[in-house]
């Protein structure tokens, strides 16, 4: 049997490094697009990669962007891919309220030009297209849990671009007979997600707190809700929607949701740190209740200008059509990434030791 082939973008993310091992785990060809910077950007896949030159290796390499429409098609050209996982985005809700245009250009008329490639090439018939879409999408929601039927009402520049590409696959699916397809994703997590999220904050925190190499973790909004599952999870729903029969958007989620004031308590429990809220709004502090000392403050540059307040996905038509069901529990989730953490902070030199 022949190779399946697979085109990942984005593949120096979170979500990217994990498909990556799934799909060359199920004997795929795997090419990945990354972007050229200054430094080093693939410490999530270096484990991955190795020699070129050997014959038969499986997992490849392309400079590439979303912004650059003859680039992705020559890769395209190039790779003659099965199945495209477009998973290249700017990711972060908060920074697309300052980077608005370069956010559209990059997630949603980025998302347009691999469809257009995938067209230009003639490989409607050959090549199937998976979308990475979002629960952002639902935003300021109209129905709870949230489920495929759900309208939408995006609520930052992120989710506008993102609904912009959601469309643009829809469109293409109907309009040119393509496989392409929109898995709308709860947030999932895990020890290699970006540090600026906030549960990777929180997790990274909390172990410099309890190393002494950090005295308070500062939060934007505590009450915010979310449906956190595992990125291992809901890497192989993507794959599944692809060998699924036909061509049609899925949510995947857990179904369970949680307040971030929870998963700061959670993780936090993890070092033997028990926090006691005081104060109000803006003022909020949480206090260690043992030693007393405050572990937590709200700053409000974390706020955003108009906030997505709660998410909970319903998966039930993953479940019953891709027999796909989330094996991470959310209490797990939060264990494993304090413990990794700690893991990682312990391994890294203090600077502050090389600066007195
Ligand atoms: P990350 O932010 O970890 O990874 C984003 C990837 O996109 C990185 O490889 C990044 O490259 C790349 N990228 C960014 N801009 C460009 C560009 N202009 N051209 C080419 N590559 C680019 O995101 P995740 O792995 O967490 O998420 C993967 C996808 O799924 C994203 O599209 C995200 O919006 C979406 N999503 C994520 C969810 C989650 O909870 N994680 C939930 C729902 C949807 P570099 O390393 O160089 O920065
Ligand atoms: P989100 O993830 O916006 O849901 O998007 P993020 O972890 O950034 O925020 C979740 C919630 O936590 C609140 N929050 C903070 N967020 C950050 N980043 N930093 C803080 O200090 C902080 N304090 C409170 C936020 O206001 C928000 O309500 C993620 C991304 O991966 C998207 O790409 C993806 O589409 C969605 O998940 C599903």
């Amino acid at each position: 049997m022949t190779q399946k082939v697979a085109l990942i973008t984005g593949i120096t993310g979170q979500d990217g490094a994990f498909l990556a091992r799934h799909l060359l785990e199920k004997g795929y060809i795997v090419h990945g697009v990354k972007r050229r910077s200054s430094s080093f950007n693939t410490a999530r896949i270096d484990h991955l990669y190795h020699d070129p030159h050997v014959e038969g290796e499986p997992f490849h390499l392309h400079y590439g962007d979303m912004t650059d429409a003859t680039n992705l098609i020559r890769i395209v050209q190039e790779t003659q891919p099965d199945e495209i996982y477009n998973l290249a985005a700017q990711s972060h809700v908060q920074v697309s309220f300052e980077t608005p245009e370069y956010t559209a250009n990059a997630d949603g008329i980025g998302t347009l030009r691999l469809l257009e490639a995938i067209r230009i090439l003639g490989l409607e018939r050959k090549t199937r297209f998976y979308q990475a879409s979002t629960s952002e999408l639902f935003g300021k929601v109209q129905e709870t849990p949230q489920r495929e039927t759900t309208p939408f009402y995006p609520r930052s520049p992120y989710a506008a671009a993102k609904l912009y590409a959601y469309w643009i696959t829809v469109n293409y699916r109907e309009a040119y007979g393509m496989f392409a397809v929109n898995g709308i994703l709860f947030n999932h997590e895990s020890p290699i997600r970006g540090e600026t999220f906030v549960t990777r904050k929180i997790t990274r925190a909390v172990a410099n707190i309890s190393l002494g190499r950090e005295e308070c973790l500062y939060l934007g909004n505590l009450d915010a809700k979310r449906d956190w599952g595992h990125a291992r999870d809901y890497v192989d729903g993507m794959w599944r929607m692809l060998q699924h029969d036909a061509p049609e958007d899925f949510v995947l989620a857990t179904g369970k949701m949680y307040s971030v004031r929870e998963f700061v308590e959670l993780a936090f429990s993890h070092v033997g740190i028990e926090v006691d809220w005081r104060g109000k709004g803006v003022d909020e502090t949480g206090i260690d209740r043992k030693s007393g000392r405050q572990v937590v403050a709200i700053d409000p540059r974390y706020f955003r200008p108009t906030e997505v307040e709660l998410l909970l996905g319903d998966a039930a038509k993953a479940k019953r059509l891709l027999g796909w069901e989330p094996q991470v529990k959310f209490g797990d989730l939060v264990q494993e990434m304090v413990t990794a953490d700690l893991k990682l902070l312990r391994s890294e030199p203090d600077f502050k030791g090389y600066l007195v």
